[in-house]
């Protein structure tokens, strides 16, 4: 089939109030953006003649500038699911403009086939191939492409150049079925394909072809300093020491690991540590740190939802493809973060936390409590069913005003019985195996920083000491309270309790 070719303004002009949009992409890897750009200006002509212009977005998690960063300002979102960490998105939910549902990112697509957020009305699909029997190539993610290609009415694909069709082969496309009756998901091992490289559409709903040229608009991060490579460097030496003492296999686990500075520095401490054999990554995002591992030889396989690399770097993949072919795959969200998957292969999960409390409750979402940051993303995925699930942070935050260990989170997302170990860059809490009270005492001794441990301490001793779970509930949240009212935590006066 012929397909017809249409500018970014053409494409958008098909989207209409209400609508509910589909797009392709993982992090900004891989996601539409000529369109999203189009749709923009859409709205705000439409808001200028006082009419009402808003879309609700379904992606695979974060997207770049061009579509939550341009929407948000032009006020054209009306809900958007799931994870996302754009600044003016951020500052826009939290204005209560946006209705945000942050959901584990694994179930966004079975969400969406459930009926749970609606109708797809068109789906925006980045590719750098589409062939005329209604095979799409994606580019550096996979996402829920697959089921908003299947559930929207309409498509829209953005064939952009920017990416080099050396992408082709990459992807391993596998929807599962449905419940009742759905049966397991057949991946053994990291590097296990057991679905096609294409996501295979009806060309007919294939309704414009939008060619582009247009990098991916990934994030950089900062350099590692010496506090994240601190905090590398003890999740290395911790699970090093688990390998010696045979709880990790001798041949090691797959590694999960999210996304930001903190996940570059662990990685490559992890990388760099030669007591650790080479090992293998089933994870949602592969950053710059683990594509320079496999070049080196000490990362064998990655399995990934995205590319979340700098555009130099994924050059460099596809330059080399040759040699990533059989070292890498890409699959959709619901397949890189199966809770099913992570449980068989044993995963080690390393995530990230806003604050965790004295009994290994974690909060990765919410400032103060109430002001959402990013999302939860997929460490909910693979926290709850790691082998070992490990979560990092630095122990302050704005200059030692905050501390990252409190009483109680101000926000749950990880619960207690989820959370194994926590790390800081003052040491390691290994809370397996203990009680809540146990767990304390790790914590306090081995990641509170200095200029908390007696406060802490302190805080205890407000509690009966004897609860399954001893908090002083006033004072509990005492040390926000604080942060809130004098804005630095170290003024928390207990006494008041
Ligand atoms: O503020 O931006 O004003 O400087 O939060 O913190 O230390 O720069 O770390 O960028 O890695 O983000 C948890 C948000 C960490 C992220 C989180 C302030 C701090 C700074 C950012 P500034 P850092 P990062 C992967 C899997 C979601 C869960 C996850 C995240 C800003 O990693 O979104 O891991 N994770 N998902 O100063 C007040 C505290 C604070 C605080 C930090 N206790 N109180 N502010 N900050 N701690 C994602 C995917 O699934 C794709």
């Amino acid at each position: 089939m012929a397909f017809n070719y249409i500018s970014a303004a053409e494409a958008a002009s098909l989207i209409k109030h209400g609508y509910n949009i589909g797009l392709s992409g993982f992090t900004p890897a891989g996601t539409a953006k000529a369109v999203t750009a189009e749709l923009a200006k859409i709205a705000e002509a439409e808001h200028a003649k006082g009419n009402p212009f808003q879309v609700g977005i379904f992606t695979g998690a974060s997207t770049g500038d061009s579509c939550d960063g341009v929407l948000s300002r032009a006020k054209a979102i009306r809900y958007r699911a799931p994870y996302t960490t754009n600044a003016d998105f951020r500052k826009a939910v939290n204005n209560g403009e946006i209705a945000y549902n942050d959901i584990h990112l694994s179930q966004m697509a079975q969400e969406l086939r459930y009926g749970f957020m609606g109708k797809v009305d068109i789906a925006i699909i980045e590719a750098c191939e589409v062939t005329p029997d209604g095979k799409i190539y994606l580019t550096a993610a996979g996402g829920i492409a697959p089921t908003v290609c299947r559930m929207a009415d309409k498509i829209i694909i953005e064939l952009n150049a920017a990416h080099s069709k050396a992408a082709m082969g990459l992807h391993d496309v596998y929807e599962p079925l449905d419940p009742p009756y759905r049966r397991e998901i057949p991946i053994y091992k990291p590097s296990d394909r057991i679905g096609t490289p294409y996501i295979q559409v009806d060309p007919k709903k294939i309704v414009g072809v939008v060619e582009t040229n247009w990098p991916d608009e990934a994030r950089s991060f900062a350099a590692a300093d010496p506090l994240t490579d601190k905090i590398g460097q003890n999740v290395a030496d911790f699970l090093v020491a688990d390998m010696k003492r045979g709880i990790i296999p001798s041949t090691f686990l797959p590694l999960q690991s999210g996304v930001g500075n903190i996940a570059n520095a662990v990685l490559s401490a992890l990388g760099h540590d030669k007591t650790i054999p080479p090992f293998e990554m089933y994870t949602e995002v592969i950053q710059n740190s683990v594509i320079g591992l496999i070049r080196e030889g000490r990362i064998k396989f990655g399995s990934a939802c995205s590319l979340t690399v700098t555009n130099d770097c994924l050059q460099g993949i596809y330059d080399d493809m040759d040699f990533f072919r059989d070292k890498l795959v890409l699959r959709p969200s619901e397949i890189s973060n199966s809770p099913e998957v992570v449980r068989r292969l044993g995963i080690i999960s390393i995530n990230t936390a806003i604050e965790a409390d004295l009994y290994g409750n974690v909060n990765s979402t919410h400032i103060g409590g109430t002001k959402m940051m990013n999302g939860i993303g997929g460490s909910g995925d693979f926290t709850r069913n790691a082998y070992i699930s490990i979560f990092t942070c630095p122990s302050v935050a704005k200059e030692g005003k905050i501390s990252a260990i409190v009483p109680m989170v101000s926000h749950h997302d990880h619960t207690e019985h989820d959370v194994n170990i926590i790390v800081t860059e003052q040491g390691v809490a290994d809370l397996r195996g203990k009680s809540p009270k146990e767990r304390a005492q790790t914590i306090i001794e081995n990641c509170v920083h200095p200029d908390y441990k007696n406060l802490l301490w302190d805080y205890l001793k407000l509690t009966d000491g004897k609860s399954q779970t001893p908090h002083a509930i006033r004072a509990a949240l005492g040390m926000h309270a604080e942060l809130a009212k004098s804005g630095d935590m170290r003024n928390t006066d207990w006494a008041q309790y």
